[in-house]
């Protein structure tokens, strides 16, 4: 069992001290490495020696995703290629991804994050685990995949898009844990329902995440599918699922603070807040190689609670998220910024950039419409040429944010104009 009760349960002293020690040696790190870094310490007068330990933190500059985007694609890595093993990438706020890169040493921390999860969440090396994220350039699926099998459980690398094979498998096999969006695990436990095979899972538990979700939807999945539902949270610039998980109080997600010091942040003056508060929450990576990151803006607004955990953990417990303090919107899984439909249609001939995304959620899964206004110019033109226009658009922007959408064209100055800051979302699903 993965039970790390040296850094799991450590006195707040004990984890603050070895934060400070970690966090130097990150600062000292960056600084050497990383020219992007170098320059805003200096930009600010800060040299490695000025940060002592995690009292010094708010001395140090923040991260964005916009950083990374300039940077693209390797700019921000702080070890020699030959030392990188393996890269990620997410969606960046228009046209390139936002590209993290890992060395030998962070993907086994990152499995040995990810292990501490499914140990929260009971799973042990005598579970066999289905992995139900998408492999591939997002960190859910190999995120996962590593924690389960640095757990010594079976692992079912299923991926993502064929629910009927995955649930065959789940009742052959005697699946007893899934990793997969809660959205989605709600749409399993549909498929499972209709053809009435609840009774023949053995499924106990699944550790879901990568999307906000509600407590109402945690229990929702608990009494179909007659589980333990466990919330996981991770972001790819920070490492990928496993920067922090609920245990089986429910009572927040704890953070891997060994590895993630979080802050937070008000998101409008950037000044941290009190202990407790709600507003931005922000990471600084303390042993990461590859990508260490200073004060990284998650754009998540949530709070820390300090106080040790009924379960025995000391370690800091975020909240349930309250939201973004920026436009991302989690699409089936997919973080899309309106943004890049803006920068999508700009290239285009025929639209204009007035356009609006319209989510929803059917049968537990996300759908998303988007209506664009057509040229004044295109519109008198003959049907033909909408319909040609429609697939131009609908192929234009599944490239640009990586997901198929219901395109509506729709007549010059028919869609609302805003006074104020423009609205392009209507978010149907009420996550929060
Ligand atoms: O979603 C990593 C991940 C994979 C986490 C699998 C958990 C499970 P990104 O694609 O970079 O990485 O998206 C990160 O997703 O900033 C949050 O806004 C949101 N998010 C992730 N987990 C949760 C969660 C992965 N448990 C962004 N609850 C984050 C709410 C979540 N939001």
């Amino acid at each position: 069992m993965i039970w790390n009760e040296t850094k799991e349960c450590m006195s707040r002293d004990e984890m603050e001290f070895l934060q400070s020690k970690r966090l130097v040696k990150t600062v000292d790190r960056v600084y050497h490495n990383v020219e992007f870094y170098r320059k805003k310490m200096q930009q600010v007068g800060i040299e490695p020696g000025d940060i002592k330990g995690i009292e010094d933190l708010h001395k140090l500059p923040y991260t964005t995703k916009n950083d990374l985007r300039d940077t693209y694609p390797f700019g921000l890595f702080a070890a020699p290629k030959s030392e990188i093993v393996r890269v990620h990438a997410s969606s960046g706020t228009t046209g390139k991804a936002t590209v993290v890169g890992y060395t030998r040493r962070d993907l086994d921390i990152w499995s040995e994050c990810v292990a501490r999860a499914l140990t929260q969440a009971g799973v042990s090396r005598d579970d066999i685990i289905q992995v139900a994220y998408g492999y591939g350039l997002f960190t859910g699926g190999l995120g996962a995949h590593g924690g389960a099998e640095k757990l010594g459980a079976i692992v079912v690398p299923m991926s993502t898009g064929n629910t009927k094979k995955l649930t065959t498998m789940m009742i052959d096999f005697g699946v007893t844990a899934i990793a997969c969006t809660p959205s989605y695990l709600l749409h399993i436990a549909e498929v499972l329902e209709e053809s009435g095979s609840i009774p023949e899972i053995k499924l106990k538990a699944a550790v879901c995440g990568a999307e906000p979700w509600t407590e109402n939807m945690r229990k929702q999945i608990e009494e179909k599918l007659h589980i333990h539902a466990f919330d996981i949270y991770g972001l790819s610039e920070v490492m990928g699922p496993g920067v922090a998980c609920d245990c089986e109080y429910h009572k927040g997600l704890h953070v891997y603070e060994d590895h993630f010091l979080p802050e937070i942040i008000d998101p409008e003056t950037l000044k941290p807040l009190p202990k407790g508060e709600t507003g931005e929450l922000v990471f600084t990576t303390l042993t990461k190689e590859g990508l260490p990151l200073l004060r990284y803006r998650t754009k998540d607004l949530t709070n820390i609670d300090y106080s040790p955990c009924e379960c025995g953990r000391t370690l800091a417990r975020i909240s349930r998220f309250k939201g973004r303090s920026d436009d991302m919107l989690i699409i089936r899984g997919v973080n899309v910024f309106p943004s890049q439909v803006e920068a999508a249609l700009l290239e285009l001939g025929g639209t204009t950039p007035h356009y609006m995304m319209i989510v929803d959620r059917k049968n537990n899964l996300d759908t998303l419409e988007i209506q664009v206004e057509v040229d004044e110019s295109f519109f008198s033109d003959e049907i033909r040429g909408l319909e040609n226009l429609t697939k131009k658009v609908a192929h234009a922007i599944q490239n640009a944010i990586g997901l198929a959408a219901k395109i509506k064209l729709v007549e010059p100055k028919t869609l609302e104009r805003s006074m104020g800051k423009a609205v392009h979302v209507i978010d149907k699903r009420k996550l929060v």
